[in-house]
């Protein structure tokens, strides 16, 4: 049994803690992701249409989801720099282990949505291990979040995720086809040029 301190709520069953960074924890893990950024630039990976992604993303720790005309695959050093990915910020490890203490992630992926960014709903299987969960979290301007099941066609759910909230997706939920739908923008000052990032805590390899 976890163990949750903050506000937790259980959203259509999935476990999301509301403020588990509060607003001064938010400002440092911005300032961690400031200095990831600097080492490894934010990039538009390809959606498989060939069309850029509207979100650009990076990533911390050994392994980079990416995408390119020769499919989609996770990567282990930066698509421009050549350079590894920088460590995972403290306090990104400590949400992580919120909910997952028999390994810690290899994989902290950054996600910006500036105005007008979504994510369509996709499911997350390139990891080796579908028994760890993805925990998330959000900083910056609010997001709709839309969750379904396993199934494409499965009916959908919804609700908004806000700055320091942590959700984690595990079990049933492991596979089951989310997406970001909009962003309140402007809503936040975290952000300098306002917008949300979310990072994504996985285990990838084994
Ligand atoms: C549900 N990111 O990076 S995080 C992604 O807010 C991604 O940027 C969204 O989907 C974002 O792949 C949603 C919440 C999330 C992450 C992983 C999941 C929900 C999930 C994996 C399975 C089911
Ligand atoms: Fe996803």
């Amino acid at each position: 049994m976890t163990e949750f301190f903050g506000n937790t709520e259980t959203l259509h069953e999935i476990p999301v803690i509301r403020g588990f960074l509060d607003p001064v924890q938010q400002q440092e893990l911005r300032n961690d992701l400031r200095e990831v950024a600097r080492i490894a630039p934010p990039f538009s990976p390809m959606t498989g249409w060939g069309k850029p992604m509207s979100v650009q993303i990076t990533a911390a720790g050994q392994f980079c989801w990416y995408s390119d005309r020769k499919g989609y695959r996770y990567i282990e050093a930066h698509p421009q720099t050549g350079a590894a990915f920088p460590a995972i910020p403290a306090l990104a490890l400590a949400a992580w282990r919120a909910f997952e203490t028999r390994v810690d992630p290899d994989c902290c992926l950054i996600n910006h949505y500036r105005e007008g960014a979504r994510m369509g709903l996709h499911q997350d299987r390139d990891e080796a291990d579908f028994g760890y969960p993805v925990v998330s979290i959000s900083l910056g301007d609010p997001a709709l979040f839309r969750i379904g099941g396993v199934e494409r066609k499965a009916p959908t759910r919804s609700f908004w995720l806000e700055s320091g909230d942590v959700m984690a997706l595990q079990g049933d939920q492991r596979l089951a086809f989310h997406g970001i739908d909009r962003i309140k923008f402007g809503q936040s000052a975290l952000l300098q040029k306002g917008g949300r990032l979310n990072l994504t805590l996985r285990r990838v390899a084994p």
